[in-house]
């Protein structure tokens, strides 16, 4: 079974990621994620720690001379910002300081909350995990899981769709848009309306406030069979919903037309089957059976299975709750009201929030596929998948 864990608060010394189950003799190099890490902290509207912080990942476990060893995968990444922060975070009682205390909670954010769950009466101590900069370790293990999924033809695209109520319009392949979202400061493939979301964001910056929005993950050669109808957490969507999710500020996901069906007649919706024997075509993964599709309304998952196609997910984001405009809230000490606290923060972080969200998803589809396929080896891994297309090229 692949699972990871992260550890790690904002401004602790350094973040953590332990990834078990990734098979052995798989390439992993540390510019793979230290690549992920460039993107992830890029994107216009991004705050002032990411002047401070240049990720970079120390493979501290688990891969060895550019392999993977099929032990845990550890993986650290230094804090810079730690330095000013050493007497405050300080894991020790002593020479602590109570500096910087929290007791005025952002609405939106998870501060009053966890105030509230785990008794902290200093609101630091939720927000310091709260914080997104966790999802620095969720783009470790991802870029770990797409180096898996690239060894058997499966690519991850993500782009943003809309940004504050700015929305692109455009069509193509995925890797075309990919490539245009690549070169997009907010990581939208239409350059006019790139050119609108960053309007908007000095707009809502100069206001003091903040904006969220919409992106698409797309996945490339996923052969049809991973997850499962058979029980209700083995769903690929039920999961993959699951994943984009636990993304810090994601308040909607969706599977292909997702909400649309719900204004739609089945003939609209359901994806019809043909087959010939042309459709054996290598689009997108090898060998595949002569059942093709016209239409991906599903995006490529029927019955918790992904079927084949691309499969195609859709998240919003919500605006980020740290406001220079502060909204009310109450001080949890004086219970009067204050204008809430003000931690440092971007303005919009929704193409930061893509390619996180590429990072997670490609985690639970490499799950899903050494679940199907497993492998103590990548070679035995390889081995396995390549038995399952000779067999269902002759379904
Ligand atoms: C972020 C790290 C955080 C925030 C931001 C994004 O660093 P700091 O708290 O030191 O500024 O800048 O997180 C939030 C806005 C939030 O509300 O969680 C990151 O690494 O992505």
């Amino acid at each position: 079974m692949l699972r990871y864990l992260t550890a790690g608060e904002s401004h602790c010394r350094e973040l953590t990621a332990i990834i078990e189950g990734m098979p052995a003799g798989l390439d992993v190099a540390s510019a793979d994620i230290d690549r992920e890490f460039k993107r992830r902290q890029s994107g216009y509207g991004r705050g002032g720690r990411m002047k401070i912080e240049a990720d970079r990942a120390e493979i501290t476990s688990g891969i060895r001379h550019g392999k993977t060893l099929g032990s845990p995968i550890a993986l650290v990444v230094k804090n810079r910002d730690w330095e000013n922060w050493t007497s405050i975070m300080s894991p020790d009682a002593i020479g602590a300081s109570a500096e910087k205390a929290v007791t005025r909670p952002r609405p939106g954010h998870a501060d009053l909350t966890g105030g509230l769950k785990y008794g902290h009466r200093d609101l630091r101590n939720v927000l310091e995990r709260s914080s997104a900069r966790e999802t620095t370790m969720r783009v470790a293990a991802g870029a770990i899981a797409r180096r898996l999924l690239g060894e058997f033809g499966i690519e991850v695209y993500s782009w943003v769709t809309e940004i504050g109520g700015v929305k692109g319009k455009f069509t193509g392949a995925p890797g075309a848009l990919f490539r245009s979202a690549e070169g997009s400061e907010v990581r939208c493939p239409d350059g006019a309306a790139s050119k609108a979301m960053m309007e908007r964001i000095d707009k809502a910056k100069a206001e003091g406030d903040s904006l969220g929005g919409a992106f698409e993950v797309v996945l490339t050669g996923v052969p049809p069979g991973l997850g499962s109808y058979v029980q209700w957490d083995r769903k690929l969507d039920a999961r993959l919903a699951f994943s984009l999710m636990s993304i810090q500020a994601i308040k909607g996901a969706e599977v292909g037309l997702g909400f649309s069906v719900a204004s739609l007649p089945g003939s609209e919706v359901h994806d019809e089957i043909f087959y010939s024997a042309k459709g054996k075509s290598a689009r997108f993964w090898p060998r595949r059976p002569g059942f093709t599709r016209k239409t991906n309304n599903a995006g490529g998952i029927e019955g918790g299975m992904s079927n084949g196609e691309p499969i195609v997910l859709r998240a919003a984001m919500k605006p980020i709750p740290t406001l220079y405009k502060p909204l009310r809230s109450v001080d949890i000490e004086t219970k009067k009201p204050f204008k809430a606290s003000v931690e440092r923060s971007d303005t919009c972080a929704v193409p930061a929030a893509a390619v996180i969200a590429e990072a997670v998803v490609a985690f639970e589809v490499a799950s899903a596929f050494l679940e199907k396929f497993g492998g103590d080896s990548i070679s035995e891994t390889g081995r396995n998948y390549t038995a399952y297309l000779d067999e269902i090229a002759r379904y």
